[in-house]
């Protein structure tokens, strides 16, 4: 145990040295990344939540959710993205079968978002491997029972669900999947054909705008840029290669290993060649869970300014990454806590600050109700709600850049081009008073307001380079 506390603290001293040093060599605050592109061209800022743990141990691997649910996250935080689990093991049940009433399942599910203008990423979604390497635990879920290969080696019970990362017999499992130990090289092809299943269904729902290759993947006793640059990458070429044969513009999401880049280490991850005619459509998913917080720490006292160095190096290793992988953007698939430790919402609010500054999506971990969710056990909204509802571009024809959102002012850099409009949502109290907002707006005009929505249209002036919107005439 004093083992675990003093690695734990090594790796934590790492990373805020790192932090300070990253200072040092002083990170511009306004580089941003490109912003994924709808089917228009159309610059997209996303805003949404990854969806949902439930489908993790589902016995028809789909998440607990109705219609009803998608209306009301809209109405109460108008957000335009979801992070949607799907699992390997609903996909290919059996070797070289792909369950099409699983997939009919999620293109349902699809659908719903599809309707109320939301844009879909599915998530390939794993942790610990698959359901049944601990299945007492309910916790591991992901790759399906017969690509499951621990050879007998032990797996301990843990109270902290990432433990299990360091057992043998999960080890194993992941050694046999990257085939480290030789002895399993078919795995790696059905995973690649279950997405090239995926993709095959969804390659003309323009909802579905990107596909996230692997959930948090894992290179078992391969660690680091070992594991990254090697199988990882290689893995996801092949997958590029397979799913571009069938689809040719849903973007591709690459996420580094979990272990040490979600606390702000960087990535030895390679670049991925997209075999698609015409420009790249590659994007980088990281996700970010400073370690204090993975222990359970608020965001208060000298654990903030840990946390506040921890993301200043993610921040600069994540955009170094994008930079490095094609100029790619950048999506943070996984970020979120228990909003009722000391200082989260304060930290939620930082986290989409840097996110509006740089230009990334954030799917915020997760929909699922309880603690660390929007709502309660009822349905009833809890504090995350208010600190998620904030203004934002939607979608800009041309090029957008860094947001800054206030309370009653959103400001957003574009650079116009192939139409003139910029969509923007406004939550309920960014301006008094029922009906269209009164505003000011520099850099364009108004020219629509969808009063159910509150989506703002804004007509830009072709030399607009700063787009502001301000409550009040
Ligand atoms: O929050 C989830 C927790 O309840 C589960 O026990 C655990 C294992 O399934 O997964 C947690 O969710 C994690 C997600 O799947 C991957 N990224 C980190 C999330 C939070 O720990």
């Amino acid at each position: 145990r004093r083992l675990r506390w003093w690695s734990i603290g090594l790796v934590l001293a790492l990373v805020v040295a790192g932090g300070a040093l990253a200072g040092a060599r002083s990170l511009s605050t306004t580089e941003d990344v490109p912003a994924l592109t709808d089917e228009e061209g159309r610059s997209l800022t996303l805003r949404g939540f990854s969806t949902a743990g439930s489908a993790k141990q589902a016995p028809d691997g789909l998440p607990d959710l109705r219609p009803a649910d998608i209306e009301a996250e809209y109405a109460d935080m108008g957000t335009n993205f979801v992070r949607f689990l799907i699992s390997w093991r609903a996909v290919e049940p059996e070797p070289g079968h792909y369950d099409q009433a699983y997939l009919d399942g999620v293109a349902e599910r699809v659908d719903w978002y599809a309707e109320r203008g939301y844009h879909v990423m599915l998530d390939m979604h794993q942790d610990l491997y698959g359901t049944e390497i601990v299945p007492s635990h309910a916790v591991g879920n992901g790759a399906p029972g017969w690509a499951t290969h621990s050879d007998g080696l032990p797996i301990g019970e843990h109270e902290m669900w990432e433990l299990y990362y360091l057992d043998p017999g999960v080890i194993r499992a992941f050694d046999n999947f990257w085939n480290t130990t030789g002895e399993h090289p078919e795995l790696r092809t059905h995973y690649v054909g279950a997405w090239e299943a995926v993709a095959e269904r969804f390659a003309d729902e323009p909802a579905v705008i990107a596909y996230d290759l692997m959930n948090e993947p894992y290179g078992g006793s391969l660690q680091g840029p070992a594991f990254e640059a090697g199988p990882l990458t290689s893995l996801y070429q092949s997958a590029a290669d397979a799913i571009r044969t069938v689809d040719d513009s849903t973007w591709l999401c690459l996420e580094p290993q979990a272990m040490g880049v979600n606390w702000a280490t960087p990535t030895g991850l390679g670049p991925v060649d997209d075999p698609r005619d015409g420009p790249a459509r590659i994007a980088y998913c990281p996700h970010l869970y400073p370690l204090p917080m993975d222990l359970g720490s608020g965001y208060t006292g000298t654990t903030k300014t840990l946390v506040d160095g921890t993301v200043q190096t993610w921040l600069t290793n994540t955009l170094r990454t994008s930079e490095r992988l094609g100029d790619v953007p950048v999506v943070l698939g996984e970020f979120g806590l228990d909003t009722t430790k000391p200082g989260a919402l304060e930290y939620v609010d930082a986290v989409y600050d840097v996110a509006d500054d740089h230009g990334f999506g954030v799917a915020y971990w997760s929909r699922d109700p309880g603690s660390w969710g929007p709502y309660d056990a009822e349905g009833e909204p809890r504090n995350l709600v208010a600190a998620l509802d904030r203004p934002y571009p939607r979608s800009v024809a041309g090029a957008v850049g860094a947001i800054d959102a206030d309370e009653h002012e959103l400001t957003f850099d574009v650079s116009p081009s192939g139409g003139l409009t910029a969509e923007v949502y406004l939550p309920d109290d960014f301006s008094p008073g029922p009906g269209r907002p009164e505003v000011t707006v520099d850099g364009g005009e108004v020219s629509g307001w969808d009063g159910t929505r509150r989506v703002l249209e804004v007509m830009m002036d072709p030399e607009a380079s700063e787009i502001s919107i301000r409550a009040g005439s």
